[in-house]
């Protein structure tokens, strides 16, 4: 029997969703809960960005081929014919680029409201993502644009779906500076946790400004050579990441749907833990550090309001208070303590 139009468009959205269990491990179950109205569009949404990405992580594509792929992702998404099959055989999430009509046929079924908004972030992702496949990320102000280009527009672009839903108040898609931290906190906690693997691959995040008041080299901080001036420079790092925290308050303090809210929190709560976790602790310079399985289902449940991730964040900052105060030797330990105590004092 011939399917309709309409059980192919809804078959289109399920596989879909299992593009989207095979390339997120922790994004998956949360869009999934997001109100009905959205949860396609967010979905969509990741799975744009994440073949963006996966262009932007291939590094055995040839470089002008890619910057012309990373440039042109918008318009492809109006192309219902555009699939991809030359990726290199290491990048795991390939085959969502392989079958990426589907996804594009998927995102011409939205609402133009809804499609402009992917189609503008992803735009000015590609372009930005195009601008550090040359520069190097040597200033903290360097730093702070690369994690807008790749993680506070996200934010920005999430503002906007929520706002245009009418779940969430049309202030929110003004709210550029916080959503653009919410992304930010994300970003940098991944770039913390990942320096070895980073650093080996020979990708360089963390800013020259910040690990040459450590170390000489930036793959001494992945050698063994100096660990204890490589940890300082880690906490130098969380301290940066910390930044964000009064930000990450005030969005999700905005936020009037249930679902909306679980959706932006947990990942959130994943990252101070994740942030406290990796904080003095010389491991992160030689494996991926993870928080433990329980301790993620713990902050699952937890974080569905704004008392209990205050409560997780208080909870968070004073291990890393404890941690600080054993950090003897680091240049920064005043500096750590100090951001430490005061933003536990203004929760
Ligand atoms: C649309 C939910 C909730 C206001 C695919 C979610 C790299 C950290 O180490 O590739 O390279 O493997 O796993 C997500 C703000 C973005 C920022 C971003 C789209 C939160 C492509 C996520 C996610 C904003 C660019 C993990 C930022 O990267 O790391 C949707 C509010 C994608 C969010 C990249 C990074 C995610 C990330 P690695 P991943
Ligand atoms: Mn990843
Ligand atoms: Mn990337
Ligand atoms: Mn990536
Ligand atoms: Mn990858
Ligand atoms: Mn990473």
């Amino acid at each position: 029997v011939e399917k309709t139009n309409k059980m192919k468009g809804v078959g289109e959205m399920k596989r879909c969703y299992t593009f989207l269990e095979e390339t997120s491990r922790s994004f998956a179950a949360v869009i999934q809960e997001i109100h009905p109205e959205i949860r396609d569009a967010v979905c969509i949404y990741y799975l744009v960005l994440r073949g963006l990405d996966t262009i932007e992580d291939d590094m055995t594509l040839n470089i002008q081929y890619k910057k012309t792929l990373l440039a042109d992702f918008h318009t492809y998404l109006y192309d219902p014919q555009w699939n991809f099959d030359e990726s290199g055989p290491d990048e795991k999430d390939a085959h969502l680029l392989m079958e990426f009509h589907i996804v594009i046929s998927q995102f011409l079924k939205m609402n133009k409201a809804y499609q402009d908004i992917i189609a503008d972030i992803t735009k000015k992702m590609g372009a930005g993502m195009n601008i550090y496949l040359e520069k190097r990320v040597n200033s903290v102000a360097d730093y702070e644009e690369y994690c807008y280009y790749v993680a506070g527009l996200v934010g920005i672009g999430l503002s906007k779906l929520f706002s245009a839903s009418g779940l969430e108040d049309h202030a929110l898609e003004k709210m550029e500076n916080i959503s653009n931290s919410m992304g930010l906190f994300l970003q940098k906690t991944n770039i913390i946790r990942d320096v070895n693997e980073d650093v080996l691959d020979n990708r360089r995040f963390w800013p020259t400004e910040i690990w040459s008041k450590h170390v000489n080299y930036i793959n001494d901080l992945v050698l063994n050579k100096n660990v204890e001036n490589a940890t300082y420079c880690l906490n130098e790092m969380c301290l940066n990441a910390l930044h964000h925290i009064p930000d990450i308050i005030e969005y999700l303090s905005s936020l009037r749907d249930p679902t909306i809210f679980n959706f932006c929190a947990i990942p959130q709560a994943m990252a101070i833990a994740t942030i406290a976790r990796c904080f003095n602790n010389q491991l992160v310079l030689d494996e991926n550090v993870k928080i433990r399985k329980g301790e993620a289902i713990r902050l699952i449940y937890e974080a569905t309001n704004i008392n209990n991730v205050q409560k997780i964040i208080i909870r968070y900052l004073d291990e890393m208070h404890k941690k600080a105060l054993t950090a003897k030797n680091d240049p920064n330990q005043k500096q750590l303590i100090s951001k430490i105590t005061t933003l536990r004092t203004n929760i």
